[in-house]
């Protein structure tokens, strides 16, 4: 079990190394280097802005809004020592989105990288809460130039272990955003089982990841893992696949940590030479297609960590290590966390039969006033709305979101099954497979699909595609009906949302 003092600032805690690799480069971007001791200073004076001139008292709530840069991890340590609470926003959110988290947090403080402040502005006029914004270039700009006239050592804040220290928005797959709050320790603990234990990079690691910081995946993966071991992360503003195939060359990249479909698409890039420095990859956001593993090892000869997190479990809870990885299975319960599977009534499954995720462990849910805290958290486990199949050995086998099982002709149909045999045809690059209201059939399987460049939509390509799924799976799962479209709805973090697809399919 993780034991941490009473008394714990999650900030302090992981600008530790700071004393024993004073220049080493913690975070690098396009142009900048910033050694831990940098960091470590920046984020104290920082800090000092926050208490002084901004009046940010312990328990605040601070809005930080942009893309991964140094400036905004700086902020981000800033805001922990000061004993405020970090509320990162997606760097895309619009003016209404944002006023939705501002008002919904009580938030009193921004600070904002200044290509977004169209938004925090936009927000401000339908909120009253906010009283106190600061802008920042991504260089730092005139904050860290007033930053750097303060004292480069500051007193954090002694928060205790279990005091908030962030919130997490989190829209999910419906829309609806809910508030995640965690604690200092829960900042530390899932450094402390996932990175530690499944991950297990190495202080000479680069980290690199597509996810914005405000996807608490993102914090991970591009912070909190890189920093508690005193590696270097390098921070993309832009992750598209792309972006970061450059990127992952430039800073030369052994950590990369992005979702399936970036996988896939980096996968298909004509010369894959820039990725030769990458050793660990981890797979995240979404369900891995079987195809996408394989492709993924095929090309770059690197097993996948698959892995499945929440926002309100911060991160990942269920994964396995390259040597342990199984295809089909997104892994086993992580060292210190408990996970089962369990029927309607909250009653554990044999192994084989298809129910409820539910997880247990360091971290857990708590939605900031929120009455769906009750439909999450259920006899002290926390149920992830994920439907799984656990295996005799202890493998877990994703099938679905429960809410994207589609009941057919009274059949049980995973909806991300479908899409991973649609995705094994050559004319599919993305797909999205819902169940939509049928007289007959109570619900009929519908895919909507996006085809891969040089490939026309026709009902030629239509018939084929449902006579490729007949054979790759059970007959009964085809998608009787097929669209074709130019992109799929996804959240800010790349999540499909396939609730928008149900009332717009064609009729
Ligand atoms: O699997 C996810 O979607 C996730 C969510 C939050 C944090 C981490 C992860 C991997």
């Amino acid at each position: 079990e993780l034991q941490y003092p009473e008394r714990l600032n999650a900030a302090v805690e992981l600008l530790r190394l700071a004393a024993e690799q004073p220049d080493k480069p913690a975070l690098v971007a396009d142009g900048q280097v910033w050694t831990y001791r940098e960091l470590d200073v920046r984020s104290n004076q920082l800090a000092h802005i926050l208490r002084d001139e901004m009046d940010l008292k312990p328990g605040n709530r601070v809005l930080l809004h942009g893309p991964n840069t140094p400036m905004l991890a700086a902020c981000w340590f800033a805001i922990l020592k000061a004993g405020g609470i970090v509320v990162s926003t997606m760097p895309l959110l619009r003016g209404h989105e944002l006023a939705k988290v501002i008002s919904k947090a009580s938030i009193s403080h921004a600070l904002s990288d200044v290509t977004c402040r169209t938004a925090v502005h936009d927000a401000m006029e339908t909120t009253n809460s906010l009283r106190h914004i600061y802008g920042f270039k991504k260089d730092g700009g005139m904050l860290l130039e007033m930053a750097r006239t303060r004292p480069e050592s500051f007193d954090a804040v002694q928060t205790a272990a279990d005091d908030v220290a962030l919130i997490a928005f989190t829209s999910g797959t419906t829309g609806q955003p809910k508030g995640c709050m965690h604690f200092h320790r829960d900042i530390l603990a899932i450094c402390d089982t996932f990175a530690k234990y499944i991950l297990k990079a190495e202080r000479d690691d680069v980290f690199i990841g597509s996810p914005p910081f405000a996807f608490t995946f993102g914090l991970g993966v591009s912070l909190l893992f890189p920093l508690r071991i005193g590696a270097t992360t390098a921070l993309v503003e832009n992750g598209s696949p792309p972006n970061l195939a450059q990127a992952i060359a430039q800073f030369g990249a052994t950590v990369c940590s992005t979702a399936p479909t970036s996988y896939r698409m980096l996968a298909s890039m004509p010369d894959l030479s820039g990725l030769k420095t990458l050793r660990k990859c981890v797979s995240a956001g979404e369900a891995l297609p079987a195809a996408t593993r394989q492709l993924w090892r095929e090309k770059t000869g690197i097993e996948l960590i698959d892995g499945i997190g929440a926002t309100e479990m911060l991160h990942i809870f269920i994964s396995a290590d390259e040597q342990e990885a199984r295809p089909g299975c997104t892994g086993k319960a992580i060292p210190g966390i408990r996970a089962c599977v369990l029927d309607d009534d909250g009653q554990p499954l044999p192994p084989g039969q298809a129910g409820r995720l539910a997880v247990k462990g360091p971290v857990g849910c708590r939605y900031l006033d929120d009455e769906r805290q009750s439909v999450y958290v259920q006899n002290g486990w926390n149920i992830t709305g994920d439907t799984y199949v656990l295996t005799g050995d202890g493998y877990f086998e994703y099938q679905a979101r429960s809410d994207d099982m589609i009941v057919s002709s009274g059949y049980n149909i995973a909806a991300p099954e479908v899409e991973g045999a649609l995705l094994r045809h050559p004319a599919v690059a993305e797909c999205a497979v819902v169940g939509l209201p049928d007289d007959l059939r109570g619900q009929v399987v519908s895919a909507f699909v996006v085809l891969a460049p040089n490939h026309q939509p026709s009902d030629l390509l239509k018939k084929e595609l449902q006579a490729f799924v007949k054979d790759e799976i059970a007959p009964y799962k085809y998608p009787r009906r097929i669209e074709f479209r130019s992109a799929l709805p996804k959240t800010a973090t790349g999540k499909l949302q396939r609730f928008q697809l149900r009332p717009q399919a064609e009729s």
